[in-house]
């Protein structure tokens, strides 16, 4: 049987997992459910009440960088840079890359006024400035794509169209860090990671937030 994946159109972390498993060219269902009315189904099954998990069989598996793992060393060869050492300096980055999703989805769906707008642009700048010092370049570990590159892309996908919908410079004074959110934004495996219109669904997310984000990324 093919893994199942379930989650929900918007989220990031389901991302990382489809990611892998199209650049891999895997078999693999996707499910997804309404996140503010989780089926019974679903209740019963995440363990945090969270998205993703994973069905496998009979097996459930959560925590995304765990499913991403999984997925890779069942589909191989792995993704991962082979020294152990530096496979797990990899894995520090990809539980980092976690903190950076919570700064964007605060930025964008929880600052109450500028002030607080404002701090958290400079969180995730601060933030970005850290994992531009760790990059070897085009990728996370020089030209072998990774999962480090998986875990990361999903937020690159998100603070591109914010800076296209509103520039508001999260990537100024990050070369690098630029240039690797490009690099893999043209790779098929990520644009094809989120559905059709997952633009359209992420704007009008924000802007029925009710926030400061709402105002400043929010259509029309
Ligand atoms: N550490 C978890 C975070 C997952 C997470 O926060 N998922 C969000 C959606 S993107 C969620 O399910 N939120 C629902 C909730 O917290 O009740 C992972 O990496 O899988």
């Amino acid at each position: 049987m093919k893994p199942e994946l379930i989650s929900f159109k918007l989220c990031p972390f389901v991302q990382r997992s489809v990611i892998v498993l199209l650049e891999k060219e895997a078999p693999f269902d996707i499910t997804y459910i309404d996140l503010s009315n989780p089926p019974d189904w679903f209740k019963a099954i995440s363990p945090m009440g969270k998205v993703p998990v994973l069905k496998v069989d009979d097996t459930v598996l959560f925590e995304s960088a765990v499913i991403m793992e999984y997925l890779d060393e069942v589909n191989p060869p792995t993704l991962h840079p082979q020294n152990p050492l530096r496979k797990a300096q990899n894995r520090a980055w990809i539980e980092f890359s976690s903190t950076l999703f919570f700064c964007q989805y605060n930025l964008t769906m929880t600052a109450k006024d500028e002030a607080e707008f404002n701090r958290q642009c400079d969180e995730m700048r601060a933030k970005l400035a850290q994992v531009e010092s760790q990059l070897a370049g085009p990728y996370f570990n020089g030209t072998d794509l990774s999962l480090a590159d998986a875990a990361f892309a999903p937020l690159f996908m998100r603070l591109s169209l914010l800076e296209g919908w509103h520039a508001i410079g999260l990537y100024d004074g990050l070369p690098k860090v630029k240039a690797w959110a490009e690099a893999l934004l043209s790779r098929p495996a990520v644009r094809g990671s989120v559905v059709p219109e997952f633009a359209d669904l992420y704007r009008s997310h924000i802007g029925n937030a009710g926030c400061y984000g709402s105002t400043v990324f929010g259509a029309g």
